[in-house]
C-alpha cells in the first residue's frame, strides 16, 4: 500500500516537474555507462522533496563522475542493510530503502524516456516548432580538440551530452544543451546558436550563446532575466564580463559562466552539419506570414 501510494507520487511528481524530472541526464547516463541501465531519478533524489538521497549525497560527494560509482559500491547509503553494488546487481534502488534486493519493487518500470522541455525551448528559440533529442558520446579526439581551446579537461558528465535540437519548419535553429553542476546543485539548459546572425558558423568559430534557463538552483537571482540576458548572444570566450546577481555570488557565477563555455565548445562538435544544412538551402521561395 505504502509503496503504491510512493510510486504514485512520484509519477504524480514526474509529470508535475516535467523536464525538471529529466534535468540531469548526464548523470543518468554516467550509471548507465559504468553499469548498463538507467536508473530512474529517484536513486539520487527523493521522491517527495527532490532532496539528494544518501546514494545522490554520495555520487555527489565524491566528485560525481566514474569514479565515484565504484567508491559507492561497498557503503549502504540507504541503511536498508544492502550494499550498494548487491542492489544495482538485483536492479533495486540503492537511494530508497524500501527497495531492496530481495524486493525491489517497481522503481525502475515506467521511467517515461527524456523529453524535450519545450516550453523552455519555446522561449530560447522564438518561432520553433519541433524538438529533436540527442544523446552523444565525445570521443577521445573530440575531447582533446575540445580541452585544448578550453585549456581545462572535460568532465566525465561533459562526456555524454544530452541535447536538443531547435527546428522551425524543418530548418535547424540551433541546440540547447542540458548542464549541471554537483557543487552548485543548479541545473539548466544553455542554448546556442551554430551561427551568428543565421550565417553558417566559420570553421573554428564557437557557438553564439542563445539564452540560459533554469530548471533548480539554491539561487533566485540566477534565474532573473538580468542575469541570464548577460550571456545572450556571446560567443563562449565573450563571457569573462559577466557579472554575479549579487554580491558573494561570484563563485557560483564564474561556475555557471564555466559550464556555459564549456557547453558551446562541446555543442560545436555537432554543429556543421546544421551549418551545412544552412549553406545550401532549398532556396525557400518567400512565405508569406
Ligand atoms: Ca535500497
Amino acid at each position: 500500500m505504502k509503496h503504491t501510494r510512493l510510486w504514485t507520487l512520484t509519477l504524480m511528481l514526474t509529470a508535475f516537474l516535467g523536464g525538471n524530472a529529466f534535468a540531469l541526464p548526464p548523470f543518468q547516463r554516467l550509471f548507465n555507462a559504468h553499469y548498463g541501465f538507467k536508473p530512474a531519478c529517484i536513486a539520487c533524489h527523493d521522491a517527495d522533496n527532490w532532496d539528494l538521497t544518501g546514494y545522490g549525497k554520495g555520487f555527489s560527494k565524491n566528485g560525481a563522475d566514474l569514479k565515484a560509482f565504484p567508491k559507492l559500491e561497498e557503503l549502504d547509503l540507504d541503511e536498508d542493510g544492502a550494499k550498494t553494488l548487491e542492489e544495482i546487481e538485483a536492479k533495486a534502488n540503492p537511494g530508497d530503502p524500501r527497495s531492496t534486493p530481495d524486493a525491489p519493487g517497481p522503481w525502475l518500470e515506467n521511467i517515461p524516456p527524456a523529453h524535450a522541455p519545450k516550453k523552455h525551448l519555446q522561449a530560447l528559440f522564438p518561432g520553433s516548432d519541433r524538438y529533436e533529442l540527442q544523446e552523444e558520446k565525445i570521443d577521445d579526439k573530440e575531447r582533446a580538440k575540445i580541452e585544448k581551446i578550453l585549456g581545462a579537461p572535460l568532465r566525465d558528465q561533459d562526456l555524454y551530452p544530452t541535447y536538443f535540437i531547435a527546428y522551425k519548419e524543418d530548418a535547424p535553429l540551433g541546440a540547447a544543451l542540458y548542464t549541471s553542476s554537483a557543487k552548485s546543485d543548479s541545473y539548466y539548459l544553455a542554448a546556442y546558436y551554430p551561427s551568428a546572425a543565421g550565417r553558417p558558423a566559420a570553421e573554428g568559430r564557437p557557438a553564439r550563446v542563445a539564452g540560459l534557463r533554469f530548471f533548480s538552483t539554491h539561487e533566485r537571482a540566477f534565474k532573473k532575466a538580468a542575469y541570464t540576458d548577460q550571456f545572450a548572444s556571446k560567443l563562449p570566450d565573450q563571457l569573462d564580463g559577466v557579472k554575479p546577481p549579487k554580491p558573494g555570488l561570484a563563485e557560483q557565477s564564474q561556475e555557471i559562466v564555466d559550464e556555459v563555455r564549456r557547453g558551446g565548445l562541446i555543442l560545436r562538435q555537432f554543429f556543421q552539419p546544421f551549418a551545412d544544412k544552412k549553406a545550401s538551402p532549398k532556396k525557400a521561395e518567400e512565405k508569406a506570414p
